[in-house]
């Protein structure tokens, strides 16, 4: 039996040297995923990729032949394919220089840290000159750009979360926006060993904390929490948010030495609140109308958040909406009025649950990674703002107080990402895709992305060469030998790089004589170098490989976030403007912004129940992670495909709401608005609000011959908006759609993503 490490956990596996014969859980993991069982049965899967392939609109009239989507692949040797892309990277790079190649590869790729899929396109990129990178990420685009303006980056924020042992033992009552969610909490970026979720809940329910969970899903929080379930309209968090902190306000329980010593800008904020400013003052009562929350609920709340010692926590999908800056703001400003950051369980949190590293203690020092080189390149975009860049080359945008430029590209490439998932309204993202030259992607799967590329080519799972990994957060530093042989032609992302080094003259600069099993002896042995002078005993790269991995050390198991700031927040300023918690921005009210102004306030976003469109699409989609895979990972694999019905992602409703609809369980129906339309199998039940309609991300974009908008397997990015935040963060606002949805007549159509779209 050896280990192997995904994002979603750890597992021990038997192996023929093929394929995989038996995978079991990790044995130290205590609450195991079954997500696990993905993995075995995708690895040859006909949706796999043997061996290299080129779009025939390409191939046969060259770079800028229109058609990705829609043409079929034809397959060819690896020398061919090293000699085409070779040829056409030279010519890129010679013609239009670094500024015209889109290299940012946005994705997760597979755990593994050397093999690292992103890591390696970019170290070989810039031995070129360099490509235009991304800034922010899907996750956390609103967040990574507004955070530093008010109390410091979101990771250096969420590093130092207060621990869950001691959130456990300290706090009386968690308020969670956007909920703990047990299903997210299962991945962290290069994987969780120990699954804890619902052992810290547990621990900390057993302890008399009570949770209320603020989220259109019930099971959005463990029910070891026996949470309180509240239920806002979606997207009107902010204004339960505000009603929340006027009764602080009004009621005197607003903690103003703490206001006065740790933040800046309340009082600005306060005429907001007060209605001084606009005549409305933010009471429960206003708040009612617009969140569906009852006034005297929200009232009771507040008064019970300052009696008792209360964590705020604020989930990452609260900011991957439309002015998904106010909600985690007017977090911030609701744990500052209470006045217990910097105490144990008090304070502010920001994505428990929506990965499982969140409160886990700072480990005492890193793990290796493969360095990256220097992009030669200074252009950059914000992440989801893809499908503008390649559609509007040379047009002008604002983002974080600057006016930018879109660059012209010419060759978008990428490896361990899959744009045709992550991105919003995927017919426009195809018509965007055509205006390039060319498309490079390297995947194990015939990904949607692969079908949008016009060189294809073919890499290995993680399952298939030797690694090490450790997950962010986690404390465990595993060993990852290959289980088995690669499928078919697969080949590392690292060797395909290196043969084109080769052809274009910078072998010496890539691999700097490194074959991957020397790259990972050299990394592990600078580490180990590292940590030995650290006081660290840690064993040889020989011995670590054919091990069970090293605990690493945790730097204070009971984290406590901003209690040096709480202590001293002169000797420990926060890096923002005034190093204090800003209320008040002036940086962003200096920006001139009508969609995100100086302090939080209620904006209706476009996507709501409030709004005049709710009359013909009366159904709130929220296009949430989902729960039985990471993104579009191994969708073919066993336990995604056991959770769909013919075949079709699920989508989840309210009984009631079904019922008025005339429609019935494990029917498959059909769910539209103005972008798209999608396929999905229904599930009733009773943890979906009134209203809502819950259809996960992931489902491989199946697109119908003759329209693309329209997604036989149930991918919801059919039916979002590539609408940015606002004009500060330009993030991703994905989470949610408004939506009609109705029966599905006709006879079901044929799945097209099962097999390769290769001519026969
Ligand atoms: N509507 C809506 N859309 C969303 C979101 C939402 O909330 N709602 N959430 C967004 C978020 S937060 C995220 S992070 C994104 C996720 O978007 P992505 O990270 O792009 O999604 P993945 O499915 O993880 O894509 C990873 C790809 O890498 C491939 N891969 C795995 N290992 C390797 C390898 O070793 N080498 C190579 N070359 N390829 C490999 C996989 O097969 C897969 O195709 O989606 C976003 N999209
Ligand atoms: N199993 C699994 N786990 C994952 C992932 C995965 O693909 N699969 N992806 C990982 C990644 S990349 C990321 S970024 C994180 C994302 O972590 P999150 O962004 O926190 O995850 P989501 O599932 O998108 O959203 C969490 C919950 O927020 C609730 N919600 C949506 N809109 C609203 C709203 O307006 N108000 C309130 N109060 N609640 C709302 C939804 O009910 C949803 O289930 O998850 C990570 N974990
Ligand atoms: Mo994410």
């Amino acid at each position: 039996m050896i280990a192997h490490l995904t994002h979603w956990g750890a597992f021990v596996a038997s192996t023929d040297g093929e394929s995989l014969t038996s995978v079991r859980p990790w044995p130290g993991d205590p609450d195991p995923t079954p997500l696990i069982d993905n993995v075995a049965s995708a690895q040859h899967h006909s949706a796999r990729i043997s061996q290299p392939h080129v779009r025939r609109g390409w191939l046969e009239h060259g770079p800028g032949t229109p058609g990705r989507g829609r043409d079929t692949y034809v397959p060819v040797s690896w020398e061919t394919v090293l000699d085409l892309l070779a040829e056409e990277l030279r010519r890129v790079y010679r013609d239009h220089g670094p500024d015209a190649v889109y290299g940012s590869s946005y994705g997760w790729a597979s755990a593994g840290r050397f093999h690292h899929a992103q890591s390696q396109l970019h170290r070989f990129l810039n031995t070129l000159g360099g490509y235009v990178r991304h800034v922010g990420s899907y996750s956390l685009g609103t967040a990574h750009t507004f955070l530093p303006h008010v109390i410091g980056d979101a990771i250096w924020l969420m590093d130092r979360s207060t621990s869950h042992e001691v959130l456990a033992d300290q706090t009386e009552l968690i308020v969670a926006f956007g909920g703990i969610s047990p299903k997210n909490s299962v991945t962290s970026p290069g994987g969780v060993t120990r699954h804890n979720t619902r052992s810290w809940v547990s621990a900390a329910r057993a302890n008399g904390c009570r949770f209320v969970s603020v989220s259109p899903l019930r099971d959005d929080t463990p029910a070891e929490a026996q949470a309180e379930w509240l239920a806002p309209r979606p997207g009107t968090d902010a204004a339960a948010q505000l009603a929340l902190a006027f009764v602080l306000d009004q009621e005197g329980l607003a903690d103003k030495e703490f206001l006065d010593r740790y933040t800046v800008g309340f009082d600005r904020f306060a005429d907001y609140l007060r209605g001084v400013t606009d005549g409305v003052p933010k009471t429960p009562e206003w708040a009612e109308p617009i969140t569906g929350l009852p006034a005297t609920r929200l009232r009771e709340l507040a008064r019970q958040m300052a009696a008792s010692r209360t964590l705020v926590t604020v989930s990452w999908s609260m900011q991957r909406i439309q002015h998904g800056e106010q909600p985690m703001w007017l977090g911030i400003v609701l744990a500052a009025m209470l006045g217990q950051f910097g105490l144990p369980g008090g304070g502010f949190g920001f994505g428990y649950g929506s990965v499982g590293g969140v409160g886990r203690p700072m480990r005492s020092h890193s793990v290796p990674v493969l360095p990256q080189g220097v992009n030669g390149s200074e252009q950059f975009i914000p992440v989801a703002r893809i499908a503008d860049m390649l559609l509007n080359p040379g047009a002008e945008y604002d983002f974080n107080g600057e006016r930018r430029r879109y660059p012209d590209i010419k060759l978008v490439y990428w490896a361990g990402g899959n744009p045709f998932h992550h991105h919003q309204d995927l017919a426009r993202l195809r018509e965007a895709f055509d205006r390039t030259d060319t498309v490079v992607v390297h995947d194990p799967f015939w990904s949607a992305t692969t079908r949008h590329a016009d060189i294809v080519i073919p890499s290995t799972m993680s399952i298939e060469r030797d690694d090490f990994g450790a997950g962010q957060g986690d404390t465990r530093f595993l060993p990852m030998p290959a289980l088995t042989a690669p499928h078919g032609s697969a080949r590392d992302d690292y060797d395909t790089f290196t043969e084109l080094a080769g052809r274009l003259d910078v072998a010496k600069e890539f691999t700097e004589g490194r074959t991957s099993g020397e790259w990972l002896r050299h990394l592990y042995q600078e580490w180990q170098d590292r940590t030995t002078e650290l006081g660290h005993d840690y064993p040889g790269f020989d011995s670590f490989m054919t091990g069970d991995g090293i605990e690493l050390p945790v730097l204070d198991a009971k984290q406590v976030s901003l209690a040096d700031f709480r202590a001293d927040p002169d000797a420990h300023p926060l890096r923002t403007p005034s190093g204090r918690i800003e209320i008040h921005s002036e940086t962003i009210a200096g920006f001139g912004y009508q969609d995100c102004q100086g302090h939080p306030m209620w904006r209706e976003p476009d996507e709501w129940l409030g709004s005049p469109r709710a009359a013909d699409f009366p159904f709130h989609l929220v296009a949430n992670q989902p729960k039985a895979r990471l993104h579009s990972q191994l969708d073919i694999g066993a336990h995604s495909a056991s959770t769909k019905i013919d075949g079709r992602e699920p989508v989840r409703m309210h009984p009631a709401d079904a019922e008025a609809a005339g429609l019935t369980a494990g029917s498959i129906v059909r769910l539209h608005n103005e972008h798209g339309s999608c396929l999905a199998g229904l599930v009733l039940s009773e943890d979906v609000r009134r209203g809502v309609l819950q259809l996960s991300t992931g489902a491989w974009y199946d697109p119908d011959p003759r329209d693309p908008s329209f997604c036989r397997g149930g991918n919801p990015n059919v039916l979002t908006t590539d609408r940015p935040s606002s004009q500060l963060s330009q993030a991703c606002t994905g989470q949610h759609a408004l939506v009609a949805i109705e029966a599905f007549a006709g006879p079901l159509p044929p799945s097209g993503v099962h097999h390769p779209p290769v001519d026969r």
